[in-house]
This record gives structure tokens, C-alpha cells and sequence, in this order.
């Protein structure tokens, strides 16, 4: 019978669960991000150093952009590259906050999870879990589970946890950075890391298809109730004009959010399968997460994102307004 009842786990318990060898799949989210791609291979080098088989694998391929964090650990983290004896491994989830992040793999996957770790406040929990939606990363949760047991790992996860610490903080900018962050920030830093090299290739470097998005993206930005909400658009057929992968398309929000005077941003681009996928952050003390999860997303109170189902752009664009307007309640001040 499918189980649908699912307990908390402490991090002491978690570490005695992890701590019986057996071999293992660390999953982590479809169109992954450092803090996914961090998590999951520190834990599979943990679980390693624990005397369990392990293997990484997501739905879709690690980005371009972050190839540096798993080169020489593994070629690909595609579900038919895993190894046939692991196959029919437990399967633990590292970053995943619902089964729609799971994404393909989760008919494969949703009877066999054993564990998901994550730092998500909304999510549909699919396994036992251990979620602290206080830690700023995944890679904060990996880090104290490492640290409770006592085990002595390569330093190759001091690379890997801090860029996972580093990127969903935003270079320890954002207000989900706590004194926690920085304390465990600090005991990688210890650990003899290049944390300027993983910071430069994780914040200061784009491909350059990335930029021309940016630039196109830039072109289609607009400012509703007096610049304090951005929407961007980008429909699918734009990209493929301009020959873009959806990976060049992830910096777009950081188009609509950065500009002065703007409090809610989102992006939304079109996709192959003609749905929007909108991403939200805010910058002012305003829940994103709760408009995404107008349209079944998720994520965090000041990043977020959902997928909207529309005939246009342009309708997706109003959905997402008219959602976002109706929860900031009457609008305040007047437009220039
Ligand atoms: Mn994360």
C-alpha cells in the first residue's frame, strides 16, 4: 500500500540512518542549482566515507555553469547512467521539497524514498524527512549532519557544501543568511578552500549566451504600481530564435529584481511544452512563496517559483499581477 503518512526526523536519527551501509541514490531537483548539486554530492561523499555505495542523479543534467563543482566525481547524473547494481539502491533526496521538483524521476522513484533532507517551508513532504526551514541552504543541513557524525570526509566536500552555502545565500547577502551561515561558512574556510576561486566561477562569471538573454530579457521588462513590481517575459519562441538553452534563461530574474525601487520581481518564460515557468523573489518582507503557491509552486518566502498555465505570455503575465497585486492588499503611493 502506498504510504502516505510521514514522520520528522531529527539530525541525530538521520545520521544513524545514513550511517548503515547500504547503497544509496542521492536525487536531487530537476534544473538544479548549486545548493542541490553541493548537497547532493557532499552527502554521497559522506555516505561513501560511511562505507555505502553512492551515486548522484537528477532528472535533468548538472548546468554548464556548474560542472566545475561535480568534475571528476561523476560524468553524468542522468538516471541511465546509474550503475545497474544500483539500481534498485534507497533513494534519499537532498534540496527537493515536492514531488513536481522530483520532476521525471519521481514515477521511477515515489515508493522507494527512504529520506529527503531539505530546507524548503512549503513543499508536499513524499518520505521521512528531516526539513529545517531555517537553514539559509541544503548545504547548512549536509554540513551538521557531516559534523554529528564524527566521520572524516575528503575536503573535496568543504568545496562542495561551501558553494552550496554561498550560492542559495546569494554570496551571503540574502536575509536568509544567519550568524549560523557564517559560523559554518568559517569551519570550511578552515578547511583550506579556495573559497574566492568557487566564488568567482559560482557569481562573477556568465556564459555569454546567459548576458544576450539578459539583454533581450531586459527588453521586455515591465514596471507595474510605480516601479515596485517587475515582470519580465520571455517566450519560448524567443529563445529559440536567439538559439538559447534554458539554462541561459536563469539569470533573468536578476534582471527584473535588481533594478532600484522595485520590491517584487518575477520572470516568466515560455516553455516547450507551451506552460510558463515563473520565478519570484522579493525585496522587500513580502511572501512569494505563498503567490506561487496560488499555481501549485513553491519555494521560499523571497524566492519562489511556479508553473502557470495560459493561452499567451501575456495572460500568464496578468494571472501572475493580478495575484501578486491582490496579495499586497491596497496599493500604496502613488504612480510617478
Ligand atoms: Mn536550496
Amino acid at each position: 500500500m502506498k504510504k502516505t503518512e510521514f514522520r520528522a526526523l531529527s539530525v541525530q536519527e538521520v545520521v544513524e540512518l545514513l550511517r548503515q551501509p547500504a547503497p544509496t541514490l542521492v536525487l536531487f531537483h530537476a534544473r538544479p542549482d548549486a545548493d542541490a548539486v553541493g548537497s547532493a554530492f557532499a552527502l554521497s561523499l559522506w555516505l561513501r566515507a560511511m562505507g555505502s555505495e553512492a551515486y548522484c542523479v537528477c532528472a535533468d543534467e548538472v548546468p554548464q555553469h556548474l560542472a566545475f563543482l561535480t568534475k571528476g566525481l561523476q560524468e553524468s547524473v542522468l538516471v541511465d547512467t546509474v550503475p545497474a547494481h544500483l539500481v534498485d539502491a534507497r533513494v534519499v533526496s537532498v534540496d527537493t521539497a515536492s514531488p513536481g521538483q522530483v520532476g521525471a524521476l519521481f514515477e521511477r522513484y515515489g515508493e522507494r524514498f527512504l529520506l529527503m533532507i531539505d530546507h524548503h517551508g512549503t513543499g508536499t513532504p513524499y518520505a521521512d524527512h528531516l526539513v529545517l526551514p531555517k537553514a539559509a541552504s541544503c548545504g547548512e543541513i549536509v554540513f551538521d549532519l557531516i559534523a554529528a557524525s564524527g566521520v572524516d570526509v575528503p575536503p573535496r566536500v568543504s568545496e562542495l557544501l561551501y558553494a552550496a552555502i554561498a550560492s542559495d545565500t546569494g554570496g551571503f547577502r540574502y536575509s536568509n543568511t544567519t550568524e549560523g551561515t557564517h559560523l559554518r561558512a568559517a569551519a570550511l574556510l578552515r578547511s583550506g578552500i579556495d573559497a574566492a576561486s568557487l566564488c568567482r566561477q559560482l557569481f562573477e562569471t556568465k556564459q555569454l549566451a546567459n548576458l544576450r538573454a539578459e539583454k533581450a530579457g531586459f527588453e521586455r521588462l515591465h514596471f507595474y504600481d510605480g516601479g515596485r513590481v517587475a515582470i519580465l517575459t520571455f517566450p519560448y519562441e524567443l529563445q529559440q530564435s536567439m538559439g538559447l538553452a534554458e539554462e541561459n534563461l536563469g539569470t533573468l530574474i536578476d534582471v527584473a529584481r535588481c533594478v532600484a525601487g522595485v520590491e517584487v520581481a518575477a520572470a516568466i518564460r515560455g516553455t516547450k511544452e507551451g506552460s510558463f515557468r515563473a520565478s519570484l523573489r522579493a525585496n522587500v518582507d513580502f511572501d512569494v512563496a505563498a503567490v506561487a503557491a496560488c499555481f501549485g509552486g513553491g519555494g521560499h518566502v523571497r524566492a519562489a517559483g511556479a508553473t502557470l498555465t495560459a493561452d499567451t505570455i501575456e495572460q500568464a503575465e496578468q494571472m501572475l499581477y493580478d495575484t501578486i497585486m491582490g496579495r499586497r492588499g491596497t496599493t500604496h503611493g502613488e504612480t510617478p
